[in-house]
């Protein structure tokens, strides 16, 4: 059996790779999870109960614990999805970032390096260590230009997987992925924030205009408030990108790639586009902190989104679009969701919530 520990288990990404693993049953998957105040268990309840998943404890800023798994499991892979992942914050606690995403990618491969040195470890990289582009679409070669502490802290730790690789010869990669979503992904992220807003918005309208209709009235809709509207992004799947992910870490020689869609949307597409799949269509009004998306199509007129300028960051990235065509020649990979099909379905997922499905996240290719 193959044993692959898995750490950001409770996340999206640890989540998706988790079950992706599962479905071979010659894979034996542990998945780390810190002891936090209010663990989250909704991304894994389809699997936890799985006899190849074993949950096992540790914390990337905890050397002694990272290094006691790897010498007890002796695993032929290590998957690092654990980060403080949210670009937003990292300016808030930037000692943090840079202790949980460089420390414990070091922590992590001092403990390979020590205990099961033949073990294939993947560190988990970001666009954002682009940055302040020099030139679109991005490739691997494009310079290291972080706007952001964590940008900065997934710099830091690409080098570092290179020095380690070097020196110890050890199969080490840092996949730079640009940016990948889906039903498990954290709420304080731009495309969930969107997809959820649109469900609340459409059970609020739905479920009340028709009573309300008979008096005249309209329903009271809280608009959702969002930050930079033109920031554009480059959208994928998650799942998708973890098969990317998986033949990274399975071929003669390790080398790091990056795993893109090769298209960009700027946040105001993103917003337009999930509320056409709610039947909403508005149109955008006013300019800069006073612009606004505005449904006038029904009987009455909705303000849907507006600006709120504590969303604006200190820096922004204003620009990623990634050029995936080395990781489709060198791996045979490419993106199967495409972005209006990925925007649906977190949208639709997110209005079944609202009705009251109640469903976990389903892993789709399950
Ligand atoms: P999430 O934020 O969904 O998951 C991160 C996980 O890391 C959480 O479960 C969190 O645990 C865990 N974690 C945080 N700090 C620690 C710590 N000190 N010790 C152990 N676990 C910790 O991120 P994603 O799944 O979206 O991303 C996975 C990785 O990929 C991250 O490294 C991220 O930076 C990187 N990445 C993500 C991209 C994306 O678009 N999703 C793009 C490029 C890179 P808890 O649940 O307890 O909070
Ligand atoms: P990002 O994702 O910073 O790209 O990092 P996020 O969804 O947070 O922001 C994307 C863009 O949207 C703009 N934006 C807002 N963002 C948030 N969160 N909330 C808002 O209200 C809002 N309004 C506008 C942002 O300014 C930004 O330009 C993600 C994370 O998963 C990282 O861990 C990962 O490394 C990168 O993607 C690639």
């Amino acid at each position: 059996m193959k044993k692959i520990l898995i750490t950001g288990t409770l996340g999206q990404d640890g989540s998706n790779m988790s079950e992706y693993l599962l479905r071979d049953k010659r894979n034996k998957v542990y998945g780390m999870i810190r002891r936090s105040a209010n663990s989250n268990f909704i991304n894994c309840r389809g699997f936890l109960d799985n006899p190849n998943f074993q949950l096992v404890y540790g914390d990337l800023t905890d050397e002694v614990s990272i290094a006691k798994l790897v010498q007890e499991i002796q695993p032929d892979y290590f998957i690092n999805f654990a980060a403080n992942s949210f670009v937003g914050c990292s300016w808030d606690m930037p000692l943090h970032v840079l202790d949980t995403n460089t420390g414990g990618v070091i922590r992590c491969l001092e403990a390979i390096k020590k205990h099961q040195p033949n073990c294939r470890f993947y560190s988990a990289g970001s666009s954002e260590q682009f940055g302040d582009v020099d030139y679109s679409p991005q490739d691997i070669k494009h310079p290291m230009k972080p706007r952001s502490p964590y940008g900065a802290s997934k710099c830091a730790a690409h080098h570092l997987v290179k020095v380690y690789r070097d020196s110890y010869d050890m199969y080490a990669v840092h996949g730079v992925l640009f940016n990948h979503e889906g039903i498990r992904r954290g709420e304080e992220f731009v495309t969930r924030k969107i997809s959820k807003g649109v469900a609340r918005i459409y059970d609020t309208i739905k479920s009340v205009e028709n009573w309300r209709h008979r008096h005249g009235q309209a329903a009271r809709v809280k608009p959702i408030e969002l930050g930079n509207l033109d920031a554009k992004r480059d959208w994928s799947d998650s799942e998708d990108f973890m098969e990317g992910v998986w033949l990274m870490l399975n071929q003669d020689d390790p080398k790091d790639y990056l795993l893109a869609s090769g298209e960009t949307h700027s946040i105001r597409e993103f917003v337009e586009k999930a509320f056409d799949v709610a039947d909403f269509h508005g149109t955008w009004e006013g300019e800069g902190i006073d612009e606004k998306y505005i449904d006038k199509g029904g009987p009455h007129e909705y303000v849907l989104v507006e600006v709120n300028p504590d969303f604006y960051r200190p820096a922004e990235v204003e620009v990623l679009h990634g050029d995936p065509t080395a990781a489709e020649k060198g791996l045979g990979w490419k993106p199967k969701i495409s972005f209006d099909d990925l925007v649906m379905r977190m949208v639709e997922y997110d209005i079944r919530q609202c009705l009251g499905k109640n469903e976990n996240p389903p892993y789709s290719n399950s």
